[in-house]
Parts: structure tokens; C-alpha cells; sequence
């Protein structure tokens, strides 16, 4: 299997870049941030308990999205491979994941981590959230608790696939066309 974790600060790119991947790959994408987005729009009662966290531009906790995870990975036994975009998060996350894939006699190929300057991200979130009806796009404080968010509990999950020899960082600003090449190139080096 191809698994991927597809990794990066908020508004890196990483759901623009899955959908260009999962054609060319024949993986499945796995988006916590749709998933919980979808819960929402459902109304179902883990959407409501995500929403005002969501919102806040906190983290949703590791068990809700471990779960949502797990029950998916067990209905794609047969897959080619994942696109885990926006998932792991936090240390607890990775190594949920890394034993779920174990159970499944597989593991982990690559970490994609697009590296994207604090600027650029609250620009293009902020653009985004001109039509995206996102709450938290909206303001820049919550674009910025976002990216505290990541910086503190996410980003120490770069030295986490590092030390297992996984980690390739891809300079994230330029076309997204320019960006995907890169990442092709990093996938058929494997
Ligand atoms: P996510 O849905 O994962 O979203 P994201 O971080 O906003 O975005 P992404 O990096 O995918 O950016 P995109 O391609 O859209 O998370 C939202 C929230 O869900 C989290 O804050 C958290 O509350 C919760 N959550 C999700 N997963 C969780 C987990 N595992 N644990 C706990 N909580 C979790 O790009 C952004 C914008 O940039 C787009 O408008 C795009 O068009 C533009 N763009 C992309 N590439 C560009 C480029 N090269 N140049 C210019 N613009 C570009």
C-alpha cells in the first residue's frame, strides 16, 4: 500500500493538493476536516459536539477523530492506499495511526510536509473564507489560533516521522501546478 500523510499548517494546500493526487494515485483521501464538516452539515450529535471547537480554531479531541478514522481504514481493507490529509494532528493521533496500519499489515510510506510562510496562510484563509461560509476562516485571530494550534501541538509530529526516516519537506508557495509536480516527484522517488 501508498500511504501518505499529507501534512502542513492550516491553509498549506494539503485538501487542493490531495484531490490532484487521489486521480493520479487511486488512493482514497482521508480528510478529518471534511469528515467533521459533513458530521456538521448532517446535524448528527458528533457534528454538533465538533462545531464550536471547529469554530474556535481549536482541535477536536484525539478520540473522536481516532474513531472516525479506525471505522474507515476497516471498510477500505482492499484500498491501493490512503491520503491522510489534516490527520495526525497531535503525537497521540500518529501513534494511533501507526498501530491501526499495523493491525492492517501495513504502515506509514511517506510524511509530505508543505512548508508555508504564516502570511501567506492567513492571506489565502482569509480570502477563502470571502465565499467559504467557514467560520473559521473568517478573522484573523482565529486564523491565528489555527496556526498556534499547529505550531504547538501539530508541528512536533515533523521530528515524529523524521526520526522513522519518513519525513520529505516540499516548499509549499508557488502555482498549485508547480506544487503538485514537486509532490509527484517525492512520490515516484520512493
Ligand atoms: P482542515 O479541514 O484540515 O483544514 P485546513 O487546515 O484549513 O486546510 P488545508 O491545508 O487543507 O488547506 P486548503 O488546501 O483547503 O481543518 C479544519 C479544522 O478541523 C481544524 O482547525 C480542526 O478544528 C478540525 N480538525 C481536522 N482534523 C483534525 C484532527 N485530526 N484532529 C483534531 N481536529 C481536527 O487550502 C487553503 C486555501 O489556500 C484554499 O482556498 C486554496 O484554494 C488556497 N491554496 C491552496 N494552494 C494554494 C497555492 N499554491 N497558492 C495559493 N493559494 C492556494
Amino acid at each position: 500500500m501508498l500511504n501518505i500523510v499529507l501534512f502542513g499548517p492550516p491553509g498549506a494546500g494539503k485538501g487542493t493538493q490531495s484531490q490532484l493526487l487521489i486521480d493520479k494515485y487511486s488512493l482514497i483521501h482521508l480528510s478529518t476536516g471534511d469528515i467533521l464538516r459533513g458530521e456538521i452539515a448532517k446535524g448528527s450529535d458528533l457534528g454538533l459536539q465538533a462545531k464550536s471547537i471547529m469554530d474556535r480554531g481549536d482541535l477536536v479531541p484525539d478520540d473522536v477523530v481516532i474513531k472516525m478514522i479506525q471505522s474507515i481504514l476497516e471498510y477500505n481493507l482492499e484500498a491501493k492506499g490512503f491520503i491522510f490529509d489534516g490527520f495526525p494532528r497531535t503525537t497521540a493521533q500518529a501513534e494511533s495511526l501507526d498501530n491501526m496500519l499495523a493491525d492492517l499489515n501495513t504502515a506509514i510510506t511517506t510524511m509530505l510536509s508543505l512548508d508555508v510562510d504564516d502570511d501567506e496562510l492567513t492571506k489565502r484563509l482569509l480570502e477563502r473564507g470571502k465565499s467559504s461560509g467557514r467560520a473559521d476562516d473568517a478573522n484573523e485571530s482565529i486564523i491565528r489560533n489555527r496556526i498556534n494550534e499547529y505550531n504547538t501541538k501539530t508541528a512536533p509530529l515533523k521530528e515524529y516521522y523524521n526520526k522513522q526516516h519518513k519525513l520529505q519537506s516540499i516548499e509549499g508557495v508557488g502555482s498549485i501546478e508547480e506544487i503538485n509536480t514537486k509532490l509527484c516527484v517525492a512520490i515516484d522517488n520512493l
